[in-house]
């Protein structure tokens, strides 16, 4: 349950935070297949207890697996998966099966909920179906983590056969729809043998959407482990990949500039992180953007852009995980919802002339450093990493994949103006950081490679981009 199920000469999943279903299908279609993406990773779809400011949290709380939420109904999410991968982009669902909606009220389908009495009509589950309540405020023992309730949420008893078939139903009528796979919440809160029990039900992907026969979904698993607690990542990584969290504090500490670009040499394995065929990788996620759940103070977000540019730069170019780009609405308070109407409906993103997003929403997909950046990844393809240089001061790097592609990064807080072989073939490349190439010319700056594999390049201490990047897709 590793396999993304990708097109080949794609890559990156791109998670649209609480888009709309509708929205994402034009984004499919019109920007993510053309500029190189493989895969979405959508908010939940099932529906969710409609708590009163509508903050986007509410989606973590189910009220049922009826697949109705303020990003669609069950037909809108349908005809989005069917265009999705009719332009080879991948769905993968966000699945929320540690617990139901801590709250009393009305679910986003009308579906009636009550966390005081248990009850939970539209699914059925009752009190039957919830471990006893007890607070979780002992990371060190795995009984709490796993059997008490997060942060208050009616915690499943996933030991159950009736609990366990329920998710399995909503989980494979996903899957009858088309989607590749899913990201599945609080992992760490579950017991390791229920979800393998779920997992291995599930069914076959739909070869109706384009997967081969016998594909099986692909499974993230959300565990959060920087160390230091009595649950780790290696109980989970014999059922599917896991969200490597120490890939999103450690990028940040370096691109802040706490610490040396030379280090990145051996960034992944050699820093302790997992295997690269189970990580999930990401530069920051909707949970450590905003301070939850775990990550530290040094998590980059589109708030800091020249550094989240140099990072997701260089977690683009570099082969390690499974990457994951986020894909924001702005905020300023951490538990402020969506861009929404009066009558609490979701706004779609304004997108502008020049292909950015506004109307609260950041797209940091459409980012040209972000996007060309995909588009580089997808040149390098398997080419190793060589061509290593880096200066004396160890916050200037630069390396090739093969002898596809090139990047330089300029993290000092002087100039970098520097003759450098690239690895890459006699010619003119578009500087993919600066600008696309159109026709037989360049959108920004240009680098010029010479019969020996020399260039020159320069990066200010002020420059809007601090990094340079060329691939034989963008050569002239
Ligand atoms: C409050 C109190 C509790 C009290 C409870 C009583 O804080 O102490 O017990 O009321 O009812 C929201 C509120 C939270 C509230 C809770 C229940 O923020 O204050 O508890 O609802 O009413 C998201 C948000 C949470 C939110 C939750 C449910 O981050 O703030 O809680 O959704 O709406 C750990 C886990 C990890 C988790 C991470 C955040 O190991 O698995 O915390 N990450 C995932 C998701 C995350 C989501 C959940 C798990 C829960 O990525 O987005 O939490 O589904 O590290
Ligand atoms: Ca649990």
């Amino acid at each position: 349950q590793w396999n993304t199920h990708w097109w080949s000469g794609r890559s990156g999943i791109v998670h649209l935070f609480e888009w709309k279903w509708a929205d994402i299908a034009t984004e499919c279609e019109t920007f993510l297949a053309p500029n190189g993406y493989a895969g979405v990773q959508v908010s939940p779809p099932n529906e969710n207890l409609v708590i009163s400011g509508r903050p986007w949290w509410e989606r973590y709380q189910p009220a049922s697996y009826i697949l109705t939420t303020r990003s669609g109904n069950r037909a809108a999410f349908t005809d989005m998966v069917r265009r999705c991968n009719a332009v080879g982009i991948r769905i993968y669902v966000d699945a929320v099966i540690n617990h139901m909606a801590a709250g009393n009220g009305v679910g986003t389908g009308g579906s009636s909920v009550s966390a005081s009495s248990l009850s939970f009509p539209a699914v059925p589950f009752g009190s039957g179906d919830f471990n006893p309540s007890c607070a979780i405020n002992n990371y060190n023992d795995p009984n709490q983590v796993r059997n008490c309730w997060l942060v208050g949420l009616p915690d499943l008893r996933l030991s159950t056969e009736y609990v366990r078939g329920k998710i399995v139903a909503y989980m494979n009528d996903l899957i009858s729809l088309g989607v590749a796979g899913f990201r599945v919440d609080a992992v760490k809160h579950m017991w390791p043998a229920d979800i393998q029990n779920i997992f291995g039900r599930l069914n076959n992907l739909n070869t109706a959407h384009g997967f081969a026969a016998n594909s099986r979904p692909f499974i993230t698993q959300e565990v959060i482990d920087l160390g230091g607690e009595g649950i780790t990542k290696d109980e989970y990584l014999h059922l599917g990949s896991v969200t490597e969290f120490r890939y999103s504090a450690e990028i940040g500490r370096v691109f802040r500039g706490y610490d040396l670009l030379k280090y990145l040499r051996n960034f992944g394995e050699g820093w302790g992180f997992m295997a690269s065929a189970s990580a999930l990788t990401f530069v920051d996620n909707h949970d450590n953007q905003r301070g939850h759940g775990a990550g530290g103070d040094n998590v980059l977000t589109y708030k800091v852009p020249k550094q989240y540019k140099m990072a997701t730069a260089f977690h683009l170019a570099w082969p390690y995980g499974i990457p994951r780009i986020m894909s924001s609405f702005e905020f300023s308070d951490g538990d402020q919802g969506p861009p929404a109407n009066a009558d609490g409906s979701l706004r779609s993103p304004t997108i502008n002339a020049d292909g950015s997003c506004s109307g609260g929403w950041a797209c940091e997909h459409r980012w040209r450093q972000i996007f060309n950046m995909i588009k580089f990844r997808n040149a390098a393809g398997t080419a190793a990493v060589a061509n290593w240089w880096e200066n004396s001061g160890g916050k200037q790097i630069a390396f090739s994949r093969g002898n596809r592609a090139f990047i330089v990064f300029n993290n000092e807080n002087f100039d970098l103006n520097q003759s450098l072989q690239t690895g890459m073939a006699a010619g003119t490349y578009c500087n993919i950081a600066a600008g696309s190439k159109s026709g037989s010319s360049c959108t920004g700056s240009t680098i010029t490679v010479n019969a020996s594999g020399v260039a020159s390049f320069s990066i200010t201490a002020g420059a809007t981009d601090g990094f340079i990047a060329i691939h034989v897709d963008a050569k002239l």
